[in-house]
């Protein structure tokens, strides 16, 4: 099962006013998930069947096939794909991240285990939060800072839901930006007769969109949520959030100045990273 989305938020006056409360209710952030086209210059419908970024004047085509598949020889280049991590999940399962630096665009792959898919319904919002899914935390300029417009967060559910925040005035709100992305699923999702094998998410954010360049350091730190149980949503009883462990130093992807930093294609700890030569 493939499931492809583009997202584009606004933020509207609205969302300005009142985006405390996005960052608690899901209805509000799917409401504002609009297809965004400039008045001005009026673009041709957006065929997502062929390639929605394949449109004159307004998105350049991926460098990558974003099909939840990683076969592309770019994912292994010396020069700008990154080395891979692996967090624990439930029992067995796992999640394994791994970035390429693209010309244009910062791609992300996420290969997760997980042998009983489940979610929490099929809104956008918190929900993907308690479903199995997968996070990106990124500081784009690495300044170690919480909450700023160079902070994202990206939320995706084995179910292709979303929930994609930046930071601004020092809480998480919506995000006016662009993510493309595509989850594949190896088993059944919801139904616990069988045991599964996982699900795969391919995301591409174009850097143009979280202000950023090819060779910029940058800071992450991951997360990958398990639901394990049906019929609740009682954290330690239904699902459990699995973060990033280094050497026994919690990566949290609440605070900026924890992050790992990620240069064009190796990984390290701040301290690493501000005693280079
Ligand atoms: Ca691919
Ligand atoms: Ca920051
Ligand atoms: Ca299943
Ligand atoms: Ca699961």
């Amino acid at each position: 099962m493939k499931k492809t989305k583009i997202i584009l938020s606004l933020m509207t006056l609205l969302v300005l006013a009142g985006w405390r409360i996005v960052v608690a209710d899901p209805l509000l952030s799917a409401a504002n998930q609009v297809v965004f086209t400039k008045e001005e210059e009026p673009q041709p419908p957006i065929d997502t069947a062929v390639n929605p970024f394949d449109v004159p004047g307004n998105f350049e085509a991926p460098e990558l096939n974003i099909d939840g598949v990683m076969d592309e020889t770019e994912w292994n280049s010396p020069e700008w794909s990154s080395p891979t991590v692996t967090i624990g999940r439930k029992d067995t399962n796992s999640a394994s991240l791994k970035f390429y630096r693209g010309e244009k665009a910062l791609f992300a792959f996420f290969t997760v285990l997980d042998n009983n898919l489940l979610t929490d319904g099929f809104a956008n919002g918190d929900p993907v939060n308690r479903s199995d899914s997968v996070e990106l935390y990124l500081d784009t300029q690495n300044d170690g800072v919480n909450n700023k417009g160079n902070d994202i967060q990206i939320n995706i559910g084995v179910h292709g839901r979303t929930r994609i925040l930046t930071g601004s005035d020092n809480v998480w709100g919506t995000w006016n930006g662009l993510v493309n992305f595509e989850v594949t699923v190896n088993g059944t999702i919801n139904s616990e007769g069988d045991t599964d094998v996982g699900f795969n998410v391919e995301i591409m954010v174009p850097y143009s969109a979280i202000n950023m360049e090819r060779d910029d350091v940058i800071g992450f730190s991951l997360g990958a949520p398990d639901r394990y149980l049906s019929g609740g949503n009682t954290i330690g009883t239904n699902f459990d959030w699995y973060g990033w462990f280094v050497e026994g130093t919690f990566i949290d992807p609440q605070q900026a100045s924890a992050y790992m930093v990620l240069t064009n294609n190796q990984i390290m700890t701040r301290e690493q990273y501000n005693s280079l030569p």
